[in-house]
């Protein structure tokens, strides 16, 4: 198979959006597990650019229904800037977070690469959570469990605009995968705009390898396929370095499997690595395994395969 091989790694040290402090240091710890060498030992062209900058973290209650909404801004415009231009390059743009508030930046530029080129765009969502909450939804005001809404085009104005166009993304180019928290409110919403939702009931009772089947079956040649990999997806057994942990999730297997139905696609064209807490974690075994899924993202399988 062969992917996109030049790969570029964005690092975004910031926790403005989340409930815990900590995700600022989730590129640094994966840069420790080694994930630039490890992506290199499997053929790919990796450039570390290094770290955007931004504010630093007020730690302030919400107004209006956002935490630390000018700040969310401004990190999210230097993520949005900084993928687009790798994009621009012929680059697959890997986003080490940082909280999951600039998967909104990330996908935006995605969005905006997509009609510029006239690519179908594809984004699947990995994580416990919808992150579909609105300032009126929310139960925290934390904008990590926004970024959906957001790129839908439900959100302020200032953060839904970043892309250039108002919505990024039509629900209907989203697919989300082992979803086992979301707030009252926020699931009227996700029904109201039908968002196609594989959660872990679904995935109990029909397993991985049908949920990705579907989730992945309208690609074609033409699909620009984004993945948000919010660490929280995982199993708090197997992921404990993580903000807002929920039982539950998938097992070491199923997100092997996971990944590997995704590189067998061939379409996976940019990344997001988010909500890694290094100051939660244990001896760094949560970044050390987002760099073993990475790998199968990438194609490595436990045999060769054709
Ligand atoms: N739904 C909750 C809220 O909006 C928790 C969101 C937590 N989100 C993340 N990212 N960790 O998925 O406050
Ligand atoms: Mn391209
Ligand atoms: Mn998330
Ligand atoms: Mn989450």
């Amino acid at each position: 198979m062969t992917a996109l091989r030049s790969v570029s790694l964005i690092g975004a040290p910031t926790d403005i959006g989340a409930g815990a402090r900590g995700a600022s240091m989730g590129p640094e710890a994966l840069r420790v597990a080694n994930l630039g060498a490890t992506l290199e030992s499997h053929g790919v062209d990796v450039v570390d650019r290094g770290n955007l900058s931004g504010p630093s973290n007020p730690w302030q209650p919400p107004v209006n229904g956002y935490r630390h909404l000018p700040e969310v801004v401004q990190w999210n415009q230097a993520v949005h800037d900084a993928v687009y231009a790798e994009l621009q390059l012929g680059r697959m743009p890997i986003l080490l977070g940082g909280d999951h508030c600039l998967g909104l930046g990330s996908i935006s530029a995605v969005a905006r690469h997509c009609r510029d080129t006239g690519k179908k765009l594809r984004v699947l969502w990995l994580d416990a959570h919808a992150d579909f909450n609105t300032s009126e939804l929310t139960p925290s005001g934390n904008i990590h469990g926004m970024p959906v809404a957001c790129l839908c085009g439900f959100g302020p104005k200032e953060l839904i605009e970043i892309g250039g166009k108002v919505p990024a993304i039509s629900p209907k180019w989203v697919r989300q995968i082992g979803i086992r928290s979301v707030d009252a409110g926020e699931k009227r919403f996700v029904h109201e705009q039908e968002l196609e939702v594989f959660d872990m009931r679904y995935i109990d009772e029909m397993g991985m390898r049908h949920a990705m089947e579907l989730a992945l079956a309208t690609l074609d040649a033409n699909t620009h396929l984004h993945v948000s990999f919010d660490v929280d997806f995982l199993d708090p057994s197997i992921a404990p370095g993580v903000g807002t942990t929920v039982p539950g999730g998938p097992t070491y297997r199923e997100a092997q499997l996971c990944m590997e139905m995704i590189a067998d696609t061939g379409r996976m064209a940019s990344l997001d690595v988010m909500e890694l807490n290094p100051a939660l974690d244990e001896k760094n075994r949560t970044a050390l395994l987002a760099v073993d899924l990475i790998e199968s993202l990438f194609g490595k399988s436990t045999l060769m395969r054709k």
